[in-house]
């Protein structure tokens, strides 16, 4: 047993989501998603490719369900995609029970395998209705009624079957990617610039706004109406990198470097913590950032039974000495990979957004231990994708030696952090389970610890990392 530990109990597994993984996307009612439609802009995806086939999940949740328990996982977080619950999204539209009984038979199938289902409500795929009906998240009023009665819906559905609900997967992308840089759905982009009047971007501000509105309002209605029967917790999903300073001796890097962290995590931990949002961020963003209502407010503050952290990367972070652009989302500032003195953060992955640095989940989760006083954290995602992966030949691809290097450094860096730093962390889900659609990067980046073969009819085959996981797990959650 190595000194740091994991509490007893701790949950491990594998995240996945709906659109990555299930394909069938015109299947027992299935609408299309803001993705479906993303997909087919050309350009938008760097293979040309989409989720229409994926891991095709959607037929094939016994394998599935075999490969988790193969590698020793006591819980799955998959998310449920909203257009097969209701196809047209919204809370007048019809109720799509075929989409709500495959869920249904698939949690049932996991607790028959001994396997803890953990439900993210929103993973990127909004009902495209919505979209179009009045532009989705940008209309907060309406978003937020169509999200609390679709969280009621599945609520209802599942009742105390499942234990565990995320309402929004890292929702820092969905706002900055969907309607800032225009690389996500619903890929907008169109006030990016200064118009003639000197307006500037607003859309990202308003899109977080109603995630943080709706998280608030799907979780009243768990707390109201399901939790005490049904004995869960529920929490948001919010991605973040850790942050250090290009120069550590320039107060100006080393202030910069925690305003990256402000406006990347706590845009959206601030407001579920604090009941506002960070001043740097209000200071930047002026009234382009909303204000929260004291209804608001009292939804939001206070909102989360645990933090669900996803977290995969690290820079070096430099000021700037200019004024911020309007459509700057960081905080005035530059992202690097290399330091003053020349080092480098972590080594080159597939992904461009992607540095390994295991220290730096250690401090990033402590650093939000210490600001929201102590939650309990449930690592909602963590994995990595390797520089060429796609390129080798199957044999090499399966000995990912590289990954079981990553995982052994993470876990044992959040063991660190729970054992050595006392931050209260329960659970831990690897990305993931399987290769799949990686949404604008499409199936060139790998991430799963099973390879899937999507010339070769989605035949799965496990990879290295699929066998050596659980045995570093066993190495570090205490047995009493
Ligand atoms: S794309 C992304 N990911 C990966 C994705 O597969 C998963 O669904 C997400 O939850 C793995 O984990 C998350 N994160 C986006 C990274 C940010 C890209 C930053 C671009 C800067 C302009």
């Amino acid at each position: 047993m190595p000194e740091s530990y994991l509490p007893k109990g701790f949950l491990w597994g594998f995240a996945t989501a709906s659109y990555q993984i299930e394909g069938a996307p015109h299947e027992d009612g299935r609408a299309d998603s803001i993705w479906d439609v993303h997909c087919r802009i050309p350009g938008k995806i760097a293979d040309g490719s989409s989720g229409d086939v994926a891991c095709d999940s959607y037929h094939r949740t016994a394998e599935d369900i075999a490969l988790l328990k193969q590698c020793g996982a006591k819980a799955y977080r998959f998310s449920l995609s909203w257009s097969r619950m209701i196809p047209l999204g919204g809370r007048n539209d019809p109720v799509n029970e075929k989409g709500i009984q495959h869920y249904v038979k698939f949690v049932d199938d996991l607790h028959a395998a001994g396997i803890e289902p953990m439900i993210t409500l929103f993973h990127w795929d909004l009902p495209d209705g919505l979209q179009k009906r009045y532009g989705g998240m940008l209309n907060k009023d309406e978003f937020v009624k169509d999200f609390e009665n679709y969280a009621r819906v599945c609520f209802m559905a599942f009742g105390a079957k499942v234990k565990y609900w995320i309402t929004f997967n890292e929702p820092w992308c969905s706002s900055i990617l969907g309607f800032s840089t225009g690389l996500f759905a619903p890929g907008r982009t169109s006030d990016r610039s200064k118009s003639a009047e000197g307006d500037s971007s607003t859309e990202p501000w308003i899109a977080g706004h109603s995630f943080l509105i709706a998280h608030g309002a799907a979780v009243k209605a768990y707390r109201d109406d399901f939790k005490a029967k049904d004995g869960g917790q529920i929490g948001i999903t919010l991605n973040g990198d850790w942050t250090e300073p290009w120069d550590p001796n320039d107060p100006a890097d080393v202030e910069a470097a925690t305003r990256k962290l402000e406006f990347a995590i706590s845009w959206f931990g601030d407001p579920i913590y604090f009941g506002k949002y960070p001043d740097s961020m209000r200071k930047q963003l002026g009234n382009r950032l909303p204000e929260f209502t004291p209804e608001e407010i009292a939804l939001v503050k206070g909102s989360n039974d645990f933090y669900g952290m996803n977290h995969y990367c690290a820079n070096y972070i430099k000021h700037k000495e200019t004024e911020p652009e309007p459509n700057d989302f960081v905080g005035n500032l530059e992202i690097l990979m290399v330091n003053k003195a020349g080092d480098i953060i972590g080594p080159e992955t597939q992904s461009l957004w992607l540095r390994p640095y295991p220290l730096g989940f250690r401090k990033l989760i402590k650093w939000l231990s210490d600001r929201y006083g102590g939650p309990t954290f449930y690592v909602t995602e963590n994995g990595t994708s390797l520089k060429g992966e796609n390129d080798l030949p199957l044999d090499q691809l399966l000995e990912d030696d590289f990954r079981c290097e990553y995982f052994r450094g993470y876990i044992g860096a959040l063991a660190d952090a729970h054992a050595i730093d006392g931050v209260d962390v329960r659970g831990y889900m690897a990305w993931s389970l399987l290769d799949n659609f990686e949404w604008a990067e499409g199936y060139e980046t790998r991430f799963g610890v099973t390879f899937v073969d999507y010339a070769g009819d989605q035949k799965r085959y496990p990879k290295k990392s699929a066998k050596v996981i659980g045995s570093i797990f066993d190495q570090y959650i205490k047995k009493e």
